[in-house]
């Protein structure tokens, strides 16, 4: 949560009408003012436009908070936003307000978003935007759905519901199957040896100022210039049962859900191994579990 960019300039998202707009307006108007008088007053307003600068930084504090506010209660901002950022430095430069005078562009606002699982933490310089377990269709089923989700633990809410079946489609939690196999035991309960019917730990991960992000399937290290978020192992449903689903990349080193020993079922994890053929032999290697990495720019 602490590395919101901070954004002078940026007015864009927030509620036509609320309180800080009209705030932050009359200060954009202020700040107009001063840019014309900056033609007769060079020297003064190369003091004072950095002091409106810098108190736009706290209003951008608040509107951040206001943006969260919006986020968290499921409102769309984003498509709002980037149309109102458009129009903004049209503004700017319908004032022709020379490149002095203007404050430097603002850091980037967001990044990229993608699902670390297997961890119920992101990267300690990442935010984690919630945690929980993965979930998806039942392994023995014929239909259902074929991707896996990262269902939240805590602040889980619902709306109308009816006790019983009345549906057709049924989200079931992951298990680990098989053993240990390559993976890392260091993120593991003490003394584990085998994390078999453990249920999986997911976190989904916002790496604010890069925003691109990929998968990248039997790598391990990024391409240059891209940073490596984790790495570690495919994992899929298993070839023999009824349901598919998604490949997934699980870090090398997971945590594994507390407690959840038990062999319930449900959703089925199986590391995945190379077959070749279609697929070249050579690099790829018969029986070879495949890795992969998640990469940012
Ligand atoms: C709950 O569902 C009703 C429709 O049955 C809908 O009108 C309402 O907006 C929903 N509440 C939320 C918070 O989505
Ligand atoms: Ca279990
Ligand atoms: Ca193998």
């Amino acid at each position: 949560m602490s590395t919101k960019g901070f954004m002078p300039i940026r007015v864009s998202g927030i509620p036509v009408g609320s309180e800080p707009v009209k705030r932050q307006k009359g200060r954009r108007t202020g700040l107009v003012l001063l840019a014309g008088a900056c033609l007769g007053a060079v020297a003064v307003c190369a003091v004072l436009m950095p002091l409106v600068y810098f108190t736009l930084a706290d209003l951008q504090v608040k509107v951040d908070k206001l943006i969260d506010e919006r986020s968290q209660k499921g409102l769309e901002i984003h498509s709002d936003s980037l149309g109102e950022t458009v129009n903004g430095n049209e503004d700017r430069h319908r004032r022709g307000a020379g490149p002095g005078d203007r404050p430097p562009p603002p850091p980037p606002r967001s990044g990229a978003v993608y699902v670390r699982w297997g961890k119920e933490m992101c990267a300690s310089d990442v935010e984690t935007l919630y945690n929980g377990v993965v979930g998806a269709g039942n392994y023995n089923h014929k239909g259902g759905s074929g991707n896996y989700q990262c269902l939240p633990l805590d602040n889980v809410e619902w709306n109308k519901t009816q006790a019983g079946y009345q549906h057709h489609s049924y989200m079931y939690g992951a298990e680990y199957q098989g053993g240990v196999g390559p993976f890392s035991t260091e993120n593991m309960p003490e003394g584990i040896t085998n994390p078999a019917n453990y249920d999986i730990p997911c976190s989904v991960c916002h790496v604010v100022g890069r925003f691109a992000h990929v998968m990248i399937p039997a790598r391990l290290s990024c391409p240059q210039g891209w940073y490596k978020e984790y790495s570690g192992y495919l994992m899929s449903s298993n070839y023999n049962h009824n349901s598919n689903s998604d490949f997934i990349c699980v870090d090398g080193a997971p945590n594994l859900v507390p407690g959840s020993a038990a062999n319930e079922n449900g959703a089925l994890l199986y590391l995945v191994e190379a077959q070749c053929g279609s697929l070249p032999n050579g690099p790829y290697v018969n029986g070879f579990e495949l890795t992969c990495v998640v990469c940012t720019k």
